[in-house]
């Protein structure tokens, strides 16, 4: 249950409101590669990718979305970019024909950064239901 432990351990940094790793990455002061960005969101290749494709689409800015679960309807706008990001990620990655698109939230769902990301996959055949 290691895997378990660490992801609650998060979940009690995260209610804490601290900063993550992808605020060094927003800021980049640690190298991605960069998929996408715009002046709201941030499009980077996953370090640890589960597929060919494994792009994670982020806000800037946190604005208390540390989870999904944690969002209220003045997030919607950047809720829907996010997703529209995860599409032009998609066609830059050259997977528009299938694709799939994963938020991870909380320790039961193994949530590991608590900043909000969609994760962008695919590259293989992808199966139904995920683990
Ligand atoms: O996914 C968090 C994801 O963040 C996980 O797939 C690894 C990825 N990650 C962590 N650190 C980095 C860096 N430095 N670059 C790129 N990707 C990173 P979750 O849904 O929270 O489990």
């Amino acid at each position: 249950h290691d895997e378990e432990a660490a992801a609650k351990a998060a979940a009690i940094n995260a209610d804490n409101g601290a900063p993550t790793i992808f605020d060094k990455i927003i800021a980049k002061e640690i190298p991605s590669t960069i998929v996408y960005e715009d002046d709201k969101v941030l499009a980077f290749k996953d370090i640890s990718p589960q597929a060919p494709v494994h792009v994670l689409v982020i806000p800037k800015f946190r604005d208390g979305l540390t989870q999904l679960g944690k969002a209220e309807q003045r997030h919607g706008v950047i809720l829907g970019q996010l997703l529209y990001a995860a599409r032009i990620v998609a066609e830059k990655e050259g997977i528009l024909d299938g694709f799939r698109v994963v938020i991870n939230n909380g320790p039961s769902a193994c949530q590991s950064v608590y900043h909000l990301h969609l994760h962008v996959l695919g590259g293989r055949q992808m199966k139904w239901p995920p683990g």
